[in-house]
């Protein structure tokens, strides 16, 4: 390298080359924020390209060493630097969707139970109506609520009560359909939507869990002297009609059949066709 162009040229590639590998690093890192899937595997052809031009610019380097040619060393450079921009952009860009998802999920998902919460359930059950009616099709809703709950917190204290209720978001999702919407209510009540549900087979459903609740051992860990526990729900049915087509409405009906269920002596199921029932009795 005798002058200060050879310099130049040589020094522009090699830093372009010395940009191209420091590439790697932040690419590693997006590939590792993204989903395993159709994106993932472009940016493992990305890499592979990047692989291919570090081993073209040190083909020019050794080739070209004494050329003294400037353009194509300063394309080199510029490309290498477009490359690790447009990576370094996109792992901000992945890191910043990874951290709304998360505190979107973070906003509809019961902290104790791990399940959907209450404000996601209201937006969802809309919606689930509104889609029911448009198609025409059958929407039951399930309200499940621990009987006598209390009396667990009353004996073995809240944070046995509290790892009760982290079991049983598990224990309902594990019967339902994955396309079923599973939602805390409140203190001890979950609320199932079933969408595409007719009354009857919302029956069944709420029969196989209040019976599958029943059959339950729950183990508690956290006391030593505790080996399990068993006990029972009373389960609220109601399905979408033309007359309670609000969520209020369908809402208050499940929870009147869920108070039925309670005062015939829980660990029943109920639903709002019996509620009708009732009242014409009354
Ligand atoms: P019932 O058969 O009528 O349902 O009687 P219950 O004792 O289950 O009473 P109810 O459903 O009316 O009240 C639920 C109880 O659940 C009240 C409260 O002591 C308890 N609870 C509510 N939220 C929590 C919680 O986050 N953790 C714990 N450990 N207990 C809770
Ligand atoms: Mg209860």
């Amino acid at each position: 390298m005798n002058n200060p162009l050879e310099f130049l040229s040589n020094g522009l590639v090699i830093a372009g080359l010395i940009i191209l590998v420091g590439a790697l690093l932040p690419l590693n890192d997006l590939i590792h924020l993204l989903p395993s899937g159709k994106m993932r595997n472009k940016w493992y052809i990305q890499s592979g390209l990047i692989l291919f031009f570090i081993l073209g610019y040190l083909f020019y380097l050794i080739r070209f060493w004494d050329s003294g040619n400037l353009l194509v060393p300063l394309v080199f450079f510029l490309g290498a630097a477009f490359v690790w921009l447009t990576i370094h952009l996109s792992k901000q860009t992945a890191m910043d969707i990874k951290r709304v998802l998360e505190l979107e999920k973070e906003n509809i998902t019961d902290p104790l139970i791990g399940i959907y919460n209450r404000r996601y359930m209201d937006k969802r059950l809309d919606e689930e109506i509104d889609r029911a009616l448009r198609y025409q099709q059958p929407l039951s809703m399930l309200l499940i609520d621990i009987d006598f709950f209390k009396n667990v917190n009353d004996h073995y204290g809240h944070p046995v009560g509290d790892q009760v209720l982290r079991h049983w978001g598990g224990l309902i999702l594990s019967v339902v359909r994955a396309s079923d919407i599973v939602a805390r209510y409140g203190g001890d009540e979950i609320l199932v939507i079933t969408p595409s549900t007719p009354p009857l087979a919302a029956y069944a459903l709420a029969e196989r869990i209040r019976k599958h609740i029943e059959l339950h051992k729950f183990f508690l860990s956290s006391d030593p002297n505790l080996k399990s526990i068993s006990l029972t729900a009373s389960i609220g049915v109601a399905s979408l009609t033309n007359e309670n087509a609000e969520a209020v409405k369908l809402l208050k009906e499940t929870d009147q059949a869920l108070y039925l269920a309670k005062s015939k002596g829980r660990n029943c199921v109920i639903s709002s066709s019996e509620l009708m029932e009732s009242a014409i009795v009354e």
